[in-house]
């Protein structure tokens, strides 16, 4: 685990400029949500309510951005962007990773521009200034300009954490130390897939037409999974359902599943995994849910066999047969860890009506596009599903821009959706208390 330590963003400048009505408004919206039902439409399209999100929830807690497999070399850098902020994530020389706001300190110009790539200094495309892989301006000339002091024109910094190769980030003065304690408890599940040894096998980039908390609430049920055919074959049928609320027609595959479920225990403490659920989604600032299940057919990957999708194992693992390591952690991500590959997921909110979703394969560094996988069958499964969740997400977010819409009661399957929005609700009243 590596940090940094930083001098605080500045905080409260988007919900600033909002009247006191306006806020005491969005204060009051917040204090009337309806337990066990869906939000009310303008948590989903307002503007002001979007900036308060920003604020509340991914300038002040820390936020899953990437993983070190996408910056495997130091001066290799991501950029990510939350609604109005944009940071660069560098690996440095040092073999760390430095969080750094991508705003020039001239006139505030973006300073790099692509998702991703390798730099050196940093130069600013507008009138040169330039900077180092740690943010300190090296360079600003201009014709007749009597020097001045670059120290105090630095690049603003935000913190990081590395934990199990996920880098998050966070533009909080003072992060939640919450997170510290749940990193530790995960850390063991995902650690021994290695993912300093893996590479980006693809990565997919997919604007959805949705708020971000509609991308999140639909990943956190399978109440829609009849939508995911190629999914199914995967995940149990009874994904999410418990033995009172498990279907008649459904018993076969309980049983199935509870046969691959003491199978996979049992291979677990051979090879001493960690596989027990544990659920904090609304109990923690830093809310997550990890546990290791099974999967369906062969039980070694997301194929319609289950059969293994990369032909070599990750890290010192034995055995193929490991189920799926998911981790779900507010506010906007969620993981697969699979024997022989990984699979991440970030929801970047772009503006109230629309989010990027990222997803990233990961696999053995060693292994060999077109000898140990094919592409085309490693991404099969998710490509599909999440073209299938973009559908549903924007159905959602026009049915929510309708005044017919009305809040809808949660099922007992959606119980980690109702989880999230408890989650939400419950930073954002603390924030605009
Ligand atoms: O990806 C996930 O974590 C979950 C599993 C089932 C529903 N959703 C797709
Ligand atoms: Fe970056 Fe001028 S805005 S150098």
């Amino acid at each position: 685990m590596t940090s940094t330590v930083n001098k605080p963003a500045t905080r409260g400048r988007l919900t600033g400029s909002m009247s006191e009505e306006r806020l005491d408004e969005i204060l009051a919206l917040f204090e009337q949500r309806r337990l066990g039902y869906s939000l009310d439409a303008p948590f989903y399209t307002d503007r002001d309510i979007f900036a308060a999100d920003m604020e509340g929830i991914f300038g002040k807690h820390w936020v899953f951005a990437g993983s070190l497999a996408e910056v495997p070399e130091p001066g290799d850098y991501i950029t990510v962007d939350f609604g109005p902020y944009s940071l660069i994530v560098l690996h440095n020389d040092e073999g760390g990773v430095n969080v750094l706001h991508n705003v020039c300190r001239h006139r505030g110009a973006r300073v790099l521009t692509e998702s991703s790539g390798t730099t050196g200094n940093m130069v600013c495309g507008y009138h040169s200034w330039t900077y180092d892989q740690e943010g300190n301006l090296v360079h600003a000339s201009a014709p007749g300009e009597v020097d001045f002091n670059k120290g105090c024109f630095a690049l603003k910094r935000a913190h990081s954490r590395v934990v199990a190769g996920l880098i998050f980030v966070s533009m909080a003065a003072e992060p939640p130390e919450d997170f510290d304690e749940v990193a530790k408890i995960f850390e063991p599940y995902l650690g021994p897939h290695e993912i300093s040894k893996t590479k980006v096998a693809y990565q997919q980039q997919l604007i959805e037409e949705g708020n971000w908390k509609l991308v999140m609430e639909n990943n956190r049920e399978c109440y829609h999974c009849d939508g995911h055919p190629e999914l199914a074959c995967s995940l149990f049928p009874t994904w999410g359902l418990t033995e009172e609320t498990v279907p008649t027609h459904l018993a076969d595959v309980w049983q199935r599943n509870l046969t691959a479920e003491s199978d996979l225990r049992w291979r677990c403490e051979r090879y001493g995994l960690p596989y027990e659920v544990i659920e904090e989604l609304d109990t923690r600032v830093q809310g997550f849910r990890i546990s290791r299940e099974p999967l369906d057919g062969d039980g070694e990957s997301f194929s319609a066999s289950g059969r293994r999708l990369s032909k070599k194992l990750l890290g010192d693992l034995r055995d193929f047969r490991l189920g799926r390591c998911s981790m779900h952690l507010q506010p906007n991500s969620w993981f697969h860890f699979l024997g022989d590959h990984i699979i991440t997921f970030s929801a970047f909110p772009v503006s109230p009506g629309q989010t990027l979703v990222r997803t990233t394969w990961l696999v053995a560094d060693d292994a060999v596009e077109g000898v140990d996988y094919d592409l085309d069958e490693l991404t099969h499964t998710w490509k599909q599903t999440n073209i299938q969740d973009k559908d549903f997400v924007e159905l959602c977010q026009r049915g929510a821009s309708s005044p017919a819409y009305e809040p809808g009661p949660y099922m007992k399957s959606e119980y980690q959706v109702e989880a999230f929005i408890n989650w939400y609700v419950q930073r954002m009243k603390e924030h605009l208390a």
